[in-house]
């Protein structure tokens, strides 16, 4: 169905990375980057060696980034960001909430996405400007009006062990104002299902963009909306990411935007 599009050749290679991931799950080893609490794991660098080869192979001029790498081929203007496992945290604790990212960037645009949810073995896809898809079916989003009913996932940054107060304003307000909060990761499935009419909105702040920029593709192309601090579509460059499902856009960016703690604020702008 998506054969046109270049991402579709990395299909393969993809599965072939989830098995990879799966087969580890017992025996995986674990360390530690820039904290205690922020992982990686062989199988990370497992499923980041069978993507990259096979981008190279493929597309051996473009550029790629990727989680657990030095960039490739910085100068092109075509980039393939990718997260080989968004959810350490999860796998490292056997919590079946774990995806692989790639995304397509061109001329700073994202423009082709695919996040695999690798235990529940759905498929979601976006094409700027050909729409979203999971498992092939268009992604149809929720289409709730109030903010107070609104389910919203986030997540926090590894550096909330040193910092967590600063977190505290943002998440106490939307608390106090929503239908819930959810804490899953992966960042990626949390924005995806959004996009699949699960959760209504989310946020995040100091999210990195191989975690969210595909998905937010995604959701963008589902009927959603996403932000950054900017008040503009992400970059490679944003801090803070919000995303809902567009009909109570206005009134949750505003409660995110002016609920920031003044240390976070200016770390921000
Ligand atoms: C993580 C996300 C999680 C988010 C963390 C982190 P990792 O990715 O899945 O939802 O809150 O900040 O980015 O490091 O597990 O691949």
């Amino acid at each position: 169905m998506f054969s046109q599009f270049d991402i579709s050749e990395l299909k393969v290679a993809l599965y072939e990375a989830a098995e990879e991931i799966k087969k580890l799950q017992s025996e995986a080893q674990i360390s530690s980057k820039t904290s205690v609490v922020d992982l990686v794991t062989t199988a990370d660098l497992k499923s980041e060696e069978i993507l990259i080869n096979k981008i190279q192979k493929i597309f051996p001029h473009d550029g790629i980034i990727s989680e657990e790498s030095e960039p490739i081929n910085k100068n092109s203007n075509r980039k393939w960001v990718i997260d080989p496992l968004d959810g350490t945290v999860n796998y490292a604790n056997n919590i079946p909430q774990v995806a692989i990212t790639i995304l397509l960037v061109e001329d700073s645009i994202p423009i082709q996405a695919i996040v695999l949810d690798i235990y529940k073995d759905h498929i979601y896809e976006g094409y700027k400007g050909y729409g979203a898809f999971k498992d092939g079916l268009k992604l149809k989003i929720s289409k709730k009006t109030e903010m107070k009913k609104a389910i919203v996932a986030t997540g926090f940054p590894y550096d909330r062990v040193l910092n967590s107060k600063q977190y505290i304003p943002t998440f106490e307000t939307i608390l106090k104002n929503s239908g819930g909060i959810r804490r899953f990761g992966s960042a990626a499935l949390d924005v995806c299902w959004v996009a699949d009419n699960k959760f209504d909105a989310y946020y995040e702040f100091f999210i990195k963009p191989w975690d969210i920029l595909g998905a937010s593709l995604i959701l963008d192309e589902a009927g959603g909306c996403v932000e950054d601090e900017t008040e503009r579509f992400p970059s490679m460059q944003s801090k803070l990411i919000i995303a809902s499902n567009s009909s109570i856009h206005k009134e949750f960016k505003e409660l995110v935007l002016n609920n920031i703690s003044q240390d976070l604020k200016t770390k921000l702008f």
